[in-house]
């Protein structure tokens, strides 16, 4: 029988279990599927924890989300084809939820297809190998609990591990000597340690901007980003700044390229993340910078030096759930021979296409449009249920816009599903306002 490992029961590793399900549930033949999962739970990044460092038994800690972590994009543009918010929840739910509601309804979806038994937790990949005789691969994972390692033979490998858990950490001069806290953003966990603080972040994405939105809505006295090429330009509140980079530290005092300084009593450095596998040799690593188009994956999935192994959710991303549907809909066709690949010059040249375009891109809205794009091409090839891309892509416009608007205030906005056709109604609490981030309080009505 044929075997495919699944390295990450996260939202990409989660849609592949979730396309094998589907195609057996409508009576096709699938191959035997084990996911080995590192965390205890399933969900990825959603799937919140307070470690930070290393965790119980010594393993880098995956999760970089926080508390009152709120999606940070609307709800319609990530919402799953096969499985609506409103399904889940059993009526609409405002447009831009905390995490942890976020993580109930992923967990819905694989509960509802009844995969749990395919999915091996605690169980970190320590090394893949791949045979060039037998053309298998050959998976090392540790089982914790039992703190027993062994080897199984795969014909397939997903890589579903994520990429935003590795931090990128550059130097800055007099970090060491700092008289203040120090702290990637892998490492954040809640804003309240910065009340009544002097927070300096570096950076200017997503990081950037929600941490320093978070400690400014959780009461920093003051917030600012410094920025390596261009401001955030948002209309930041009144204790909130953006300064050119950071280029010195001297006891508490920042100085940044304009020659201005400021005392701060603490640092964040949302300075993104590094694409880490190292349970990958390297002949079948990919390596990659965080881009909307990754090197070395043909269609975004198919690792270019070895057709056997896949990469789910590698690219920079402004679409996310349902592209890894599609993704994972598209890897799973291949593997069972629905999908006939075509030589590979063809690939090449696809691959080339993309990149191409990519390198044109200038602003947001051309990157989603382009992301877009792509999910366009994948969903044609795979009888995942279709959607309106375009309809989605207006929808991103629309949060840019309203973030452009009112950065403290693009939360309340909401937006109509574009898998139901029905309006989400507005939260019940302005987002300045929701201090409680949990489940309950999000759905009372
Ligand atoms: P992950 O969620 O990272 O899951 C990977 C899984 O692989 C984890 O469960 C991990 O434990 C497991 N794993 C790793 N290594 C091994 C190993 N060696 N062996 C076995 N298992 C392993 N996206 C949005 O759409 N909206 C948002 O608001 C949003 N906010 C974000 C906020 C933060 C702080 C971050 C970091 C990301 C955010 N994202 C958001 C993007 C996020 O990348 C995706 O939503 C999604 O979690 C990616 O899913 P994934 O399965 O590819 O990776
Ligand atoms: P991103 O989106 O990869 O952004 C990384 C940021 O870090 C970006 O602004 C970079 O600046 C900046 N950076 C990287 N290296 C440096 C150095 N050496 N000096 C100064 N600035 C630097 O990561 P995020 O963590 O913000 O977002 C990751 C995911 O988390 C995202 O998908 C969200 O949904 C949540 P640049 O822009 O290149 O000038």
């Amino acid at each position: 029988m044929t075997r495919v490992a699944v390295i990450g029961a996260g939202p990409s590793g989660l849609a592949q279990l979730r396309a094998f399900q589907s195609a057996a549930k409508k009576g096709a033949d699938i191959p035997e599927v084990v996911c080995f999962e590192k965390q205890a739970d399933w969900g990825g990044l959603w799937n919140y924890t307070w470690r930070t460092g290393l965790d119980e038994y010594g393993e880098p800690v995956h999760g970089s989300m926080y508390r009152y972590l709120w999606s940070n994009g609307p709800k319609e543009c990530l919402e799953f084809a096969d499985y609506s918010f409103e399904e889940h929840f059993g009526k609409p739910i405002a447009s831009y939820p905390p995490r942890a509601v976020l993580w109930d309804y992923i967990k819905g979806r694989v509960e509802k297809a009844d995969v749990r038994k395919w999915v091996r937790f605690s169980t970190p990949v320590r090394m893949v190998r791949f045979d060039e005789e037998t053309k298998k691969f050959t998976v090392t994972a540790h089982d914790r609990p039992q703190d027993r390692m062994y080897d199984e033979e795969f014909d397939y490998v997903v890589v579903a591990s994520g990429h935003f858990s590795t931090p990128n950490v550059p130097y800055f001069e007099g970090v060491k000597t700092f008289n203040g806290r120090v702290l990637h953003a892998h490492d954040f966990r809640d804003a309240l340690e910065f009340k009544g603080k002097d927070v300096l972040l570096v950076g200017r994405s997503y990081s950037a901007e929600d941490i320093g939105s978070q400690c400014w809505k959780y009461g920093a006295k003051s917030v600012t980003t410094s920025y390596r090429s261009k401001p955030m330009g948002f209309k930041w509140p009144e204790n909130f700044e953006e300064r050119p980079l950071l280029t010195r530290l001297e006891n508490k005092t920042a100085y940044f390229l304009d020659g201005s300084s400021k005392e701060v009593d603490a640092l964040i450095l949302c300075t993104g993340y590094q694409h880490h596998f190292p349970f990958l040799p390297d002949d079948l690593r990919l390596k990659t910078a965080n881009r909307l188009w990754a090197d070395h994956l043909y269609k975004g999935v198919i690792f270019d030096k070895n057709p056997q192994l896949f990469y789910i959710g590698m690219q920079d991303q402004f679409y996310t759930f349902n592209m890894f549907d599609v993704q994972a809909w598209w890897a799973r066709d291949v593997i069972m021979g629905r999908i006939k690949l075509p030589p590979e010059a063809e690939l090449q040249a696809n691959f080339d296409k993309w990149r191409a375009r990519e390198e044109t891109l200038e602003d947001a809205e051309q990157m989603i449009w382009y992301q877009g794009d792509y999910v366009k091409e994948l969903l044609a090839e795979t009888d995942y249920p279709s959607f309106d891309i375009e309809g989605t892509n207006k929808t991103f416009m629309e949060w840019e816009h309203h973030k452009a608007e009112n950065i403290m205030g693009f939360r309340d906005h909401a937006y109509r599903s574009l898998m139901t056709g029905n309006m989400s109604p507005t939260h019940h609490t302005p987002w300045v306002d929701a201090l409680d981030d949990s489940m309950e309080e999000y759905l009372r009505n």
